[in-house]
């Protein structure tokens, strides 16, 4: 990150008299606490209020992280006057920022801060690291660099948006982002106390979870577990089913696991993971895409008509 950089983001913080700040729709961990902690960041630095927005719905388990009542549903937001200063965080592409956009595209200066693979930008200034674990860990560098104020809501959110996009530090790639634990650690954060936080799923989620996981089906040898979802069930998920996928991949000899979900009549969401080969070409072929070892599509068919097409492709599988 180049000093001038930072000083451009500094002056136009100083200079904005309105600022907002969004992240993607349907906000994970990193997207929402990346967006709270920049917000407390510029209220402890600058005394400035910044709007925060977001579009989707905000999973159960964010319910009770810090200063969560200041994230303002885009639709409930006058966004017809232009803000002075727009962040928008973690956002990937374009389409996902989603209800935000019309304050990018009428904000009189955007600002990026993004950790995604991304060549179609939207800010003026963009402030992109594709080799950062989180966005956190981005607004925990820009924080250090302008030796800026950090209260424990900040702490705190920076942590949460790590240990969200690691998986608990599960996908860490570098040791940087475990040293900028061990720091926020040092200043009282409690990871414990995090993972407790964040266990915040209604009960009907849970039961559901496992009902899912135990209705499961076992192919070829049980190197292929299929879980399927109907429409009652998915409305009562909590994100996109990573639990019931975590559960079917922690059986042994199990390689693939598809969830098929039941998201209307004639479309079918599928999610691949996989501890063997990579799985983006399979999901690029059902018309989605993904990481190697994580992907998905959404088909525009039936559940049944889905799944005789996975048990093909996966027939052929070695
Ligand atoms: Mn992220």
């Amino acid at each position: 990150m180049k000093s001038d950089v930072l000083n451009i983001l500094v002056d136009k913080i100083k200079n904005a008299k309105t600022i907002a700040i969004a992240g993607h729709k349907n906000p994970d961990g990193d997207s929402l606490c990346s967006v709270l902690a920049l917000s407390q960041l510029i209220k402890l630095n600058f005394g400035k209020d910044a709007v925060c927005i977001y579009d989707g719905n905000v999973p159960d388990m964010l319910d009770n992280v810090p200063l969560r009542e200041r994230m303002h549903y885009y639709g409930r937001v006058d966004l017809s006057g232009a803000f002075d200063l727009v962040f928008v965080l973690d956002y990937g592409n374009k389409n996902h920022i989603a209800g935000a956009m019309p304050a990018v595209e009428s904000g009189k200066f955007v600002i990026e801060i993004d950790h995604h693979k991304n060549d179609d930008t939207v800010g003026d200034l963009c402030i992109n690291n594709d080799g950062a674990a989180a966005v956190g860990e981005i607004i925990f560098d820009i924080a250090s660099k302008l030796n800026w104020i950090r209260d424990a809501a900040v702490n705190d959110l920076i942590a949460i948006a790590v240990l969200t996009d690691t998986g608990f530090f599960k996908y860490a790639r570098r040791g940087a982002i475990l040293r900028i634990m061990a720091e926020l650690v040092d200043d009282g954060v409690s990871i414990e106390g995090i993972s407790n936080l964040l266990n915040n799923k209604p009960r009907k989620t849970v039961l559901t979870e496992a009902s899912v996981v135990s209705r499961a089906e076992f192919f070829y040898h049980g190197r292929l577990a299929l879980a399927t979802i109907d429409a009652h069930d998915y409305k009562r998920l909590d994100g996109r089913g990573e639990t019931v996928l975590s559960l079917l991949g922690q059986i042994k000899g199990v390689e693939y696991i598809v969830l098929l979900k039941r998201q209307k009549e004639n479309q079918t969401g599928v999610s691949i993971r996989s501890r063997a080969k990579p799985v983006n070409e399979i999901a690029a072929a059902l018309g989605g895409g993904g990481h190697a070892y994580a992907a998905g599509a959404v088909v525009h068919d039936s559940l049944d008509n889905v799944r005789t097409r996975i048990l093909e492709i996966f027939k052929g599988a070695k």
